[in-house]
């Protein structure tokens, strides 16, 4: 646990409905009383947000090699995680994080084929003490989320990946959940966002 409040992350592939379940699982916490702060990665500080821009938008950054990329993710997160989500999380709120470490573990150590014990040091060095209460796995097949995701206006470089990428990624995270039962739950997000939903909230009602 990372302090006094509770630290929920979300994690899958492309498009697999993160953001959405987010959104409905922040509103219900809400009306429960709770003080809910949300945060997505790379992201959620000024910092966060510039090196966002770098990793995905900026035309300069067709040249990044992984390594650079897995150090922007981590640094990203180091400033998150001292400027945010700690205070937040001994105010007691409840902080829920779109994507965490476990995307570095997955994309840039199985994705991108990165070795997987630097890619653990830079994790562990980048979170401290700060783990998640509870992950939330969406599991879908990527060519659903591809599908989903290429709807939208927005098409960065880390969406431009071959498809095998994203196969990789998705064996990475259900390993990832075999490895991390305790604390990495799946759903499935093939179905409906009703259900996607009742599902994610039966997971978060029991931490909280
Ligand atoms: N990345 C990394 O490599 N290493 C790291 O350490 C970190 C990240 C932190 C971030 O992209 C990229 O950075 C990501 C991993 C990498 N890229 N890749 N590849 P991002 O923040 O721009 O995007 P994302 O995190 O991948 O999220 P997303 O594509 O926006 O997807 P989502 O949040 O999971 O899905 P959504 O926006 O909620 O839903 C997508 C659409 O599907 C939307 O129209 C919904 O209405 C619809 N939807 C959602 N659920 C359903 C259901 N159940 N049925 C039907 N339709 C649905």
């Amino acid at each position: 646990m990372a302090g006094s409040g509770k630290f929920i992350t979300f994690e899958g592939g492309e498009g697999c409905g993160k953001s959405t379940v987010i959104e409905r699982v922040a509103s219900r916490l809400r009306e429960a009383g709770r003080t809910v702060l949300v945060c997505r990665e790379p992201g959620g500080t000024d910092i966060g947000e510039q090196i966002r821009h770098v990793l995905q938008y900026s035309k300069q950054s067709a040249a990044m090699v992984p390594e650079t990329e897995l150090l922007l993710f981590c640094a990203s997160r180091s400033q998150l995680v001292r400027e945010v989500i700690q205070p937040s999380l001994r105010e007691g709120k409840v902080v829920i994080c779109d994507r965490f470490f476990d995307s570095t573990t997955v994309y840039q150590g199985v994705g991108r084929k990165l070795d997987p014990q630097t890619v653990a040091v830079l994790n562990k060095f980048a979170i401290g003490t700060c783990l998640p209460d509870l992950t939330v796995l969406i599991d879908l097949d990527p060519r659903i989320g591809l599908e989903r995701a290429r709807g939208r206006e927005l098409f960065d470089r880390m969406e431009n990946q071959t498809l095998d990428f994203y196969q990789r990624v998705r064996q990475g995270y259900l390993e990832l959940a075999k490895r991390e039962t305790a604390r990495v739950k799946v759903v499935n997000g093939a179905g409906k966002l009703d259900d996607v939903e009742a599902a994610v909230w039966k997971l978060v009602s029991g931490v909280l």
